[in-house]
Parts: structure tokens; sequence; C-alpha cells
């Protein structure tokens, strides 16, 4: 093995997985048409990779939902609430529930967008190879071998799979999953041994927890299984990789010590795997799977630099592989099927077919010593002096008046009540809507038929919003597909693609759009919808923007200068666009920064700076303004724990949180943190087309309410509404006013 990837995407070209599993969720295919499905998209990887010279193929990469799905039914961890059901309706109903049954749930996998299934763990899971020989690892290395393929089949590795992990309802207090370690790690040991009997050469343990922070004790654990797994008689020889940062010296120095024949280190997002692997003396008599393309992010390698790593490394261990740096499930499938970019940005892109033919010519170019024909450099980013320029004078990130100068003057410029009503800024997103977008798009629809659509939807959007009787309105935001691809549309700097498709979650991909070069905002990208919406109503129109991090968190970001440096100039384009708005008339404007906690580093040490930039561009885009006009992020999708202090250094008027899930608790967190400002805990939950009662909903005010005085209180659910239907968003926010005005009445009597 000279050559290899830790993983492909598993979506097909045209995205034929994502119709394939809708179409049997919704009856129109059956399970048989979708297992068909599944094999012939395995096929044209594998023999895709064969056919493009790469000596180690990955097996066990596909899957219909979720690899740590996958696993949980490999291992058969599976919540009785499941057990009546059987094959496909029992995985699906796993991953998205089922009438009664609710789904496991559901978070990022480390710092991509990426979601997986978490396991559900208690002290009664038996784990245990649920399918035997016909486990799905089993059975995908044999249908790769029929094809004539050898496949090194990849498995989560059971350290991340149990630190994934989180406790059962049900489970006693203090019972951590990791307490399973050794049950979990006897049916690796059965998968391993029946791997080795099916003629398996290789097995690779995926273990990207290695490279957050971990105790000891976690280190002792992933010691004592992998020293189990070595010692077995009957096994294919173990790849441990690892990706997304740098290991910590003590996992390497364990792995070192272990009888793993293969490490994975990740050489783009770790630089400094290098240093670690020479302070603990290398990997002696060891294979390197060095991860030196980059199997996150969208540019082509520079092999001059990557040769010189796998050089540097042939000191420190006893073969060097070339690779990604970690799966490819993060990139898009094919450059080629890109027909539109701008010539000189498609030259500095690589996507996952052409990442394999970079590690392919690596490889050769390592063996033979020989230069590969991609040795000259990219060319460079775009750069725009004007930004630049600007960026240089422009270090006072803080309003002009304090929170409480600003809050009497918006008080007065903006007559709310107490326990203001508001949504967070998307209203359901009908199909003539999206139809009317997709022709304007395929030139169907002029633009001003297009407008006309666009204008008649806001009017009623807004005319909805006065019948219920909400305080701040919203124009409901009908023009737009993804909040990050839209302003990316409008934005110099960024290129969009027309196939560029990642998986998310699920069935459910984004279209990253790809930052390339100096961001610069050409002309205003929200003041015609906002103004129009606003010449509708007497009643404040928020204007609605997608802050910095956000911007890049879901888009493939230029690596040749530092995030932060980025972040300023997509700031700079914002605080324009701001600053446009308010001189039109918007009062309120609000920058979500959902996507905030979703880069913060994995390890505690890198945190405080990247919070330090982060916070820092959000208060460039927003402090231009005057005190009179009031500025609102939203965030959601987190755990805010970690970055609890940064949303109140962040600075906004009003900051409006998902809450509704855990019980308004975030809003004495956010009070015991230090924020003082404005704040709109979501009352009830979008993500389910349940109507809330208006008295569930004044419930949780009263609860807030016990933090937060009536005046900084807003009253909002907990997203966008987007995703959902119309008859459930109208009976839900005349309940929410209903509960507003309920207890602004307990309030003032
Ligand atoms: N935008 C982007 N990233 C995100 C979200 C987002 N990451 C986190 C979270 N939200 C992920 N959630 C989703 C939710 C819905 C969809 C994708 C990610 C989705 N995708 C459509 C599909 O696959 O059918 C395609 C959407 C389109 O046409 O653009 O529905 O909001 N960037
Ligand atoms: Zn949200």
């Amino acid at each position: 093995m000279n050559t290899t990837i830790l993983g492909h995407p598993r979506i097909g070209p045209r995205r034929e997985l994502k119709f394939a599993t809708e179409d049997y969720w919704a009856g129109r295919a059956d399970a048989d048409a979708l297992t068909a499905t599944g094999a012939e998209l395995r096929a044209a990887v594998w023999t895709g990779l064969r056919d493009a010279g790469l000596a180690t193929i990955p097996s066990n990469t596909f899957s219909f939902y979720d690899q740590v799905l996958d696993t949980s039914v490999l291992v058969d961890a599976v919540p009785d609430r499941y057990r009546h059901l059987t094959g496909f309706d029992r995985y699906f109903a796993m991953a998205r529930g089922v009438q009664d049954v609710p789904a496991l749930e559901m978070t990022k996998w480390f710092d991509t967008n990426y979601h997986y299934i978490v396991p559900e763990l208690g002290p009664d899971t038996r784990f245990r190879l649920a399918d035997g020989s016909a486990a799905k690892p089993l059975a995908e290395y044999r249908e790769a071998k029929a094809l004539g393929i050898e496949t090194r089949p990849v498995l989560v590795g059971p350290l991340t799979y149990l630190l994934l992990a989180k406790p059962a309802l049900d489970a006693p207090d203090g019972f951590r999953p990791l307490d399973l370690l050794d049950d979990l790690v006897d049916v690796y040991a059965e998968v391993l041994e029946r791997l080795a009997g099916s003629g398996a050469e290789w097995v690779q343990l995926d273990e990207p927890a290695l490279v957050a922070d971990r105790t000891d004790e976690e280190i002792a654990a992933f010691g004592r299984a992998y020293a189990r797994l070595g010692r077995l008689t009957s096994r294919p020889r173990l790849l441990v990789a690892t990706y997304f940062g740098t290991v910590g010296a003590d996992a390497l120095r364990t792995l070192a010590a272990s009888h793993v024949e293969a490490v994975a280190l990740d050489f783009v997002a770790g630089p400094d795997n290098l240093d670690v692997l020479a302070s603990v003396g290398g990997l002696p008599r060891k294979t390197l799977v060095a991860g030196v393309v980059d199997g996150r992010n969208v540019w082509r390698t520079d092999q001059r630099r990557a040769k010189a790593t796998c050089a540097a490394l042939l000191g420190l261990v006893d073969q060097v592989v070339v690779s990604t740096s970690c799966s490819l499930l993060h990139v898009p499938i094919d450059l080629d099927a890109e027909t539109s970019l701008d010539p000189a940005v498609r030259e500095r892109l690589a996507f996952a077919r052409q990442k394999v033919g970079e590690v392919v010519a690596l490889g050769r170019a390592l063996s033979a010593d020989v230069p590969s024909s991609a040795d000259a450099p990219a060319p460079p980013a775009g750069v725009d002096d004007e930004v630049r320029a600007r960026l240089r004078s422009l270090d006072d990130t803080a309003r002009r008046g304090d929170r409480d100068a600003r809050f009497a003057a918006q008080r007065d410029a903006l007559g709310l009540p107490a326990l203001a009503t508001t949504t967070i800024g998307s209203f359901p997103q009908t199909p003539e809507i999206r139809r009317a977008r997709a022709d304007h798009r395929a030139g169907r629809l002029t633009g001003d038929a297009y407008t006309r659509a666009m204008k008649d939807e806001i009017a009623r959007v807004i005319a909805l919003q006065e019948d219920l009787g909400l305080d701040v309105l919203v124009h409901g935001e009908p023009e737009r597909n993804d909040m990050v691809q839209y302003f990316a549309e409008q934005l110099d700097g960024y290129a969009a693609t027309e196939h560029g498709w990642v998986q998310s979650y699920g069935s459910r991909y984004v279209r990253p759009p790809i930052l390339h070069s100096d961001v610069a905002r050409p002309r205003p990208m929200t003041v015609e919808w906002a103004t129009y919406a606003q010449s509708l109503t007497d009643k404040p129109v928020k204007g609605m923007l997608t802050g910095p991090v956000t911007m890049l968190a879901w888009s493939f970001v230029r690596d040749d200068q530092p995030l932060a440096d980025t972040a300023r100039q997509v700031a700079l384009a914002l605080r324009d666009e701001i600053a446009d708005l308010e001189a039109a008339g918007i009062r309120v404007i609000q920058v979500d920064e959902p996507a905030l906690r979703e880069l913060l580093p994995l390890r505690g040490a890198d945190r405080p700076a990247y919070l330090d930039w982060a916070v820092g561009a959000f208060r460039l885009a927003t402090s231009g303004v005057a005190d009179t006009t009031q500025i609102h992020t939203h965030m959601c999708y987190s755990e805010f724990g970690e970055i609890i202090g940064a949303i109140g250094a962040l600075d906004a008027d009003v900051t409006s949180v998902e809450a509704a899930r855990s019980h308004m608790e975030l809003v004495a967190d956010l009070r015991a943190a230090g924020y003082r400002n404005g704040i709109g805990p979501g009352v009830y939950d979008i993500h389910s087309p349940r109507v809330p009662a208006a008295e569930e909903m004044a419930d949780n005010l009263r609860r807030a309410l016990r933090a937060v005085e009536p005046g900084r209180l807003w009253v909002n659910p907990d997203c966008g509404l987007k995703t959902r239907a119309y008859p459930e968003t109208e009976a839900s926010l005349r309940n929410l006013v209903a509960a507003a005005r309920s207890v602004r009445e307990d309030v003032g009597s």
C-alpha cells in the first residue's frame, strides 16, 4: 500500500442516493430498489478508485444514512423502542423517528457540517454482532471482492464511538458510555476475526476523538482496547486513523507501543503532527498514512509541500503511504461536472475525484522521485486593495453608546412593549415560492415576474404578521434558498457550484459556496426586499443578514490566509449592508450566527483565539449603527456552554437562541455569564409540526422571567420557520402572541 484515501462520498455524482432514499421513504420505491442503488453506487466508487490507480481502496464508507448509525446497528446498540421494527424500517426509524417513536438525537460530527446519529447507551446495552456474517462491513468487503477489488473496511473506532454516544434517558446518574468499552471491544474483535476469515488484509479504525482533549483515563482505556485488538491471533492488519487535528502525544505514544500496524495522521488540519511524531520518537516498524491532501476543503494540493512533508516523515516511520487528511465525504465529487466556474478559480480547485488523482500522482512521484506534472503552484487569490485599505483603518468595533444608553434610545425610538414578539426570519417556503425561484434561475420566469412573485409573497407575510399581532415583523425571506448561498451569490470573491453537493445529514445536502478571493460587496444585497416590506407596515421590519462566522463555516474557504482575516472582509461587506439598511429606514437588523459554535476548535487551548476573532468580526459588522438602531442576533444547533461568554461579547442588543427543549435554562445561564442585553429564548420548538398551547409558552416565559426583566425579554420561536407548513405556523404564532399578552398583563399588574 503506498496510496489510499480514508473515505469517499457516497451520495453519487447526481445525488442518486438522496433520490433513492426519499423515494423509498415516500413509498415510491421498495427496499430492493434502494438496496440496488446502494450496490450500484458502491461499485461505481470502488471501480473508479481502482481505475484511478489508487493502491488501497476503502470499503464500508458507504452508508444509507450515517456511519455512526451503521455502527450502532452493527453492534446491536438498538434502543428497545425500535426493536419491533426490522431492516430499513428499523434503521430509518432510528434516524428519523416514526409516528410515536422519536428518532435518536443528531449532532455535529466534530467541527464539520456533517451530522451523525447519536448512539443512546445504558448499563443494559448488550453489544453483539447483530447480523453475524451478513454484517455490513463483511458484506461490503465480499461485495467488492466479488468485483475483483480488494478493500480495506473502515469502522468507526470503539473509543470514538463511545465518546460520541450519550447515556440513555433512563440510565442511572454517573453512567458513562465509555464504561462499556470492554464489551464493545469484544464485538470489534469478532468483526476483525470474521473479516480476516473473509480474507481482509487491512481494516481501518477511525479514532478522530484522539485529536480533541482527552483525559488520562480515556487514553488508558484507549490503550487497553487496542492492546486487546492488537493481540488477536487471527485479524487483519490494523490502521488507526486520526483526523481533523493534531493527535495528543500520549495517544500517539500509546499507538507506538501497540501492535497496530499503521497510523493515519492529518497533516492539513494538524500541521503540528510532525512535531508530535518526532517528540514521541516516531513510529518505528509502523506504516504512517500521511494525510497530505486536504480531505475537507476544495483546494488543489501544493505538491511540493506535500512531498516535503512525506520526505520529512520517512525518517520517523518504517513506511509512508500518501493519503487524504480525512474522508472525502466532506467535499463535492467531481470538478469536471462544473461547467460555469471562472477558469482562474477552477485552476485552484480539486474535488474528490481530482484529489484521488493528486494522491496517486504524489505516490508515483515519491516512489520514482520524479516531479509530478501538477507541480506548478496554483494561481493566487484575487486581491481587493480597497477592501484591504479600509480594513487596515478600521479597528474600533465598539458601539457608540453603552448597553443602557442603547436600551433607552431604542425603547424611545421603537416604542415596543415588554415581552415584544417576533420571529426568527424565514416563513414557510411554499411549493409555489420554490417553483418561482427555480423558474427564475432556469430563465423560465423574467426578472420582473420573479420580483412581482416575491413581493406578493412578502405582502402576504406582512399582512399575516399584522393580523397575528406580532410586534417586530420580518419579510419572510422567500427569495432565499440557503442563507449562506444567497449572500455568497451576491458577494465578489465567492463562487457557486452547480453540482457541488455535500451530505449534511441523511438525505439532506448542502452546496457550500467557494470563498476564493478577497470579499467585497459590489452593491446592496437585501435593501430592496427589506424596504419594500417596511413600506407595507408601521411596525418595525427586521433586516436579515448572515454573520461572518457562519458565512465561513458553511463555505469552502481559502486557506492562504488566516480565517480571521477572511472573516473581517466578510464583516466589512456586512457593515456596509447594515449602513445601507439603516439609511433606508430599517430600524432593527438581525445578524444570524447559527454556526458560531460549529467552528469552535476541538482543543480548549485554541478556543480563546478563535472566539476573539469570531466576536471581533461580528462587532466589526454591527458596530457602525446609531444607538437607536437595534441589532439582533440568532443562534441555534448548539450546546452553548462553551461559547456563552462570547455571546455576551458580541454585544448584540437582542439575542434569540434555541431554548425550548432545555426549558429556558439558557436564560439563567446567560445571565450568570454576565449577559445583560435583550434575550429571546425560543418558546417553542419549530423542528416538529406540533402546535404548542399558549399556556405552555406562557409557562416558559414565566420561567424565563425569573432570570431577566420583562423589558429585556423577547418572545419568539426557537428558529426560522422555513421548513414548516403554514397551518401549524399560523396556529403556533397565534398562541405565541396570546402567551406574550397574558404574561405581559401579569407583569403589568
Ligand atoms: N445551511 C448550511 N449549512 C447548514 C444549515 C443550513 N448546516 C447546519 C444545518 N443548517 C443543516 N441542516 C440542513 C437542513 C436542510 C438542508 C440541508 C442542511 C436541505 N437541503 C436540501 C436538500 O438536500 O434537499 C437542498 C437545499 C437547496 O436546494 O439548497 O434541505 O441551513 N449551508
Ligand atoms: Zn435557528
